[in-house]
């Protein structure tokens, strides 16, 4: 290949590629093709190299720039802020406007130097974005100065207009451009840095649920309730489409739910999105509270009765109580205990009366209540019922005897459920009564209670106790 006379060595294929291209490369292309039997020549091609001299003089050759109005913006060498070069706004007359443009890709910040020498408050050098003036004007005798403009997400179209009103001018009558520099800000992805809490509330109470997040702004929140969507922003589609969804002003960090019910109770997670991508919290769960239970000290305890006592809050919810008792901490028995109103947010107290209890006995109790949040177990408690001293009339038929060395007590106790032990003594004094076990319980049938006699006593006496 050869441009105008020169020989470019080493080109044998039937493509030439030229990179980075300067105004030397200019000229006429054209190639011979040889081969054994002979060669010939290509007609010329023709490279114009033309220098974008606005990007230049502004130090921004990554952005395209095209100017307009009257009279087009020029790059110069007299007056700069580089002391290199610098884009002059067109020699403009009254009335007319001369400007020059780019396009930005946000977000980010845009930032340049610019002069104006012109008839102060009326021929002005300003700068636009999508067609907004921002901030104002330079106008008058003002030497460089550096402004910032903030470049939101997106493509946007940045232009500086000289313009001037329909009479008189002052100065060199124009403005200047120098050292365009725009900085892109690195996206940054929605990232959580605090989920949603998880939360207990009282029906008609209010409930938030709070999430910190970072990444560029602006962030949008998509809150929802059991993986459905129920705030978001931006809208949805649009109007009238199947799916439509409004935006909400309530989709916010916070989301609020006022007067929660039992059809509020759920699964919460926000979405949180920015231009650059999104990412969903954790779930936080609202719970409605169970009813409070309180279990008080039983009163009115006999041999065979006692009258239990509790409290109980239903925290807004339809509750049902009851009391539990039974002589083990496993209870086995309960009674229902009416609560008006069931579903109240106050605490209510309530009792029962037992009868037909066992006397010498411990009794564990405690009061439950259970409404649609769950059953909330009262904290266990115990009574004691005292014990009935031995009748003359509860030992019927009592018969000791002595039989190869036995000692057989033969009795029938009448009232059941009864515990009792024989005891032996020497001498019938206090704390000399032992035990011969084993404990024995009444049930109104025949007991036979048989020890072995004591070979080395002359005498023993026997007696039946209560177990304690
Ligand atoms: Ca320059
Ligand atoms: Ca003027």
């Amino acid at each position: 290949m050869r441009g105008n006379i020169s020989n470019i060595s080493g080109a044998t294929t039937a493509t030439l590629t030229l990179a980075n291209v300067q105004l030397s490369d200019a000229g006429n292309y054209s190639v011979v093709v040889t081969n054994a039997y002979g060669s010939v020549t290509s007609t010329a091609a023709t490279l114009t190299v033309i220098v974008d001299t606005l990007s230049a003089a502004v130090d921004s050759p990554g952005l395209v720039w095209t100017t307009g109005g009257n009279v087009p913006w020029f790059a110069q060498t007299v007056t700069t802020h580089d002391g290199v070069d610098a884009a002059r706004s067109g020699a403009i007359t009254d009335s007319q406007e001369s400007t020059l443009q780019t396009t930005l890709t946000g977000s980010g910040i845009l930032s340049f130097w610019w002069k104006v020498s012109s008839e102060e408050g009326w021929d002005m050098l300003e700068i636009y974005l999508d067609g907004v003036l921002q901030g104002d004007p330079i106008t008058g005798e003002t030497d460089w100065q550096q402004r910032a403009v903030t470049i939101p997400i997106g493509t946007h179209t940045v232009k500086w207009r000289y313009v001037k009103d329909e009479s008189y001018y002052n100065g060199q009558d124009a403005g200047w451009v120098d050292g365009v520099n725009f900085v892109a800000d690195i996206p940054v992805l929605p990232q959580i840095a605090t989920q949603p809490v998880s939360r207990i509330n009282v029906v008609g109470t209010t409930a938030t649920f709070t999430v910190m997040a970072t990444g560029t702004e602006p962030l949008n929140y998509e809150w929802r309730k059991n993986e459905t969507i129920i705030l978001i922003t931006p809208a949805v589609g649009a109007p009238g489409d199947p799916g439509y969804m409004p935006p909400s002003s309530a989709a916010t960090a916070t989301l609020t739910l006022t007067n929660v019910q039992l059809v509020d109770v759920g699964s919460y997670t926000v979405v949180v999105s920015n231009a650059y991508g999104s990412v969903t919290s954790s779930a936080a769960n609202l719970t409605l509270a169970p009813p409070l239970v309180i279990t008080s000290e039983a009163n009115g305890i006999t041999t065979s009765s006692a009258t239990l006592h509790g409290a109980v809050n239903p925290n807004g919810l339809s509750s049902t109580a009851r009391f539990e008792y039974g002589l083990t901490d496993a209870y086995g028995s309960k009674v229902r205990v009416t609560l008006s109103p069931d579903n109240g947010l106050t605490e209510q107290n309530v009792s029962v009366s037992l009868n037909g209890l066992q006397s010498g006995r411990t009794y564990h109790y405690r009061l439950t209540a259970t409404s649609g949040s769950g059953t909330s177990p009262g904290v266990d408690m115990t009574f004691e019922t005292p014990a009935v001293p031995i009748a003359a009339a509860e030992l019927v038929a009592p018969k000791m005897e002595i039989c190869d060395g036995d000692a057989n007590l033969t009795i029938q106790v009448s009232v059941p459920g009864r515990a009792y032990q024989l005891q032996c003594s020497d001498t019938m004094a206090p704390g000399t009564w032992q035990d011969l076990g084993p404990v024995r319980i009444g049930d109104g049938n025949i007991l036979v209670i048989s020890t072995p006699c004591n070979p080395a006593a002359t005498r023993q006496f026997y007696r039946i106790a209560l177990q304690e």
